[in-house]
């Protein structure tokens, strides 16, 4: 019998009714999490729960005190969505309070104003399932793009990027992306503290701060379909740049380690790595 066939058993592999089908040729067993954070986006849910697979585990949308019908239309879309209340406010506060919701093992989050595409969340996975600790989405790495962006966003992303790079020892191609998937541990390593739009960033320093691994995807942003942005260039770019010169003393690196499978009959390889 093959091993994939096997029946699960407490050390193996899950047994195959534990996969979830992703497609014809993919499977995987981590359960995802999918956390929307969304104030007014009524019109928009729509088009975002759209293109969201059906073989996610569960979609937590974090309300922002929305006086539109979010909540309502979040609940008629995905039946079994977990609407969390939000208690302080801003989009970092959201995620925050998402994430701590959240009982997958993978965690996608994923912007309510329909400029992503929930068909590119297999993308994320895949890295993850490949063995990357964080997947982190770019719309400047190859195959990525942006209809959202004005000139000035660019430049500015592109200015606050180059120093994340220079200061962390990165080589990011985008920083200030909403699109980002990671296993649920990788929280413990980067104890998120902000309330604001300046929380990919902090992200996107943290895990490199604490040596994980992180795999650009690229990713397509289309521009908001209804209602008007939340973020203010000027003050969100300040909180950005207030975050990197706040971070930048306290660098802390993991080193990789490359892990051998242990030789057969030995049982000192069993635990041994080599750096
Ligand atoms: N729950 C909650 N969600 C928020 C808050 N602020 C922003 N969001 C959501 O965060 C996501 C991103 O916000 P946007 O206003 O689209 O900001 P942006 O994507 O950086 O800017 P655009 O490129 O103009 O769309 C959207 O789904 C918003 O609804 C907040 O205070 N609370
Ligand atoms: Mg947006």
């Amino acid at each position: 019998m093959s091993s994939f066939l096997r029946p699960a058993t407490e050390q193996g592999p899950p047994a195959v009714g534990h996969y979830r089908p992703v497609t014809s040729h993919f499977a995987i067993a981590p359960p995802v999490s999918v956390v929307i954070p969304a104030m007014n986006e009524a019109e928009n849910l729509p088009y975002v729960f759209k293109t969201l697979p059906e073989w996610i585990h569960e979609v937590v949308l974090v309300d922002g005190n929305s006086t539109d019908d979010t909540v309502a239309v979040a609940r008629d879309l995905w039946p079994g969505v977990k609407v969390v209340g939000q208690r302080g406010k801003g989009k970092g506060d959201a995620l925050i309070t998402g994430f701590a919701e959240c009982t997958g093992e993978i965690i996608v989050m994923v912007d309510a104003d329909g400029s992503a595409d929930g068909n590119e969340i297999v993308s994320y996975v895949s890295a993850l399932v490949g063995g990357a600790d964080f997947a982190k989405g770019s719309r400047f790495a190859n195959g990525g793009g942006t209809d959202d962006m004005t000139p000035i966003r660019k430049l500015g992303n592109r200015v606050l990027c180059s120093l994340v790079n220079h200061k962390f020892g990165a080589r990011y191609t985008d920083l200030c992306y909403g699109y980002n998937a990671f296993w649920k541990h990788c929280l413990d390593e980067i104890a998120l503290d902000c309330a604001g739009f300046e929380v990919e960033t902090l992200m996107n320093i943290r895990v490199v701060k604490a040596g994980l691994r992180v795999q650009e995807i690229p990713s397509h942003e289309f521009v908001r379909i209804h209602g008007t942005s939340n973020l203010r260039a000027v003050r969100d770019g300040l909180r950005v740049l207030k975050v990197i010169l706040r971070e930048r003393g306290s660098r802390r690196r993991r080193p990789h380690r490359l892990a051998i499978a242990p030789a057969a009959n030995s049982k000192a390889a069993d635990s041994k790595d080599v750096s």
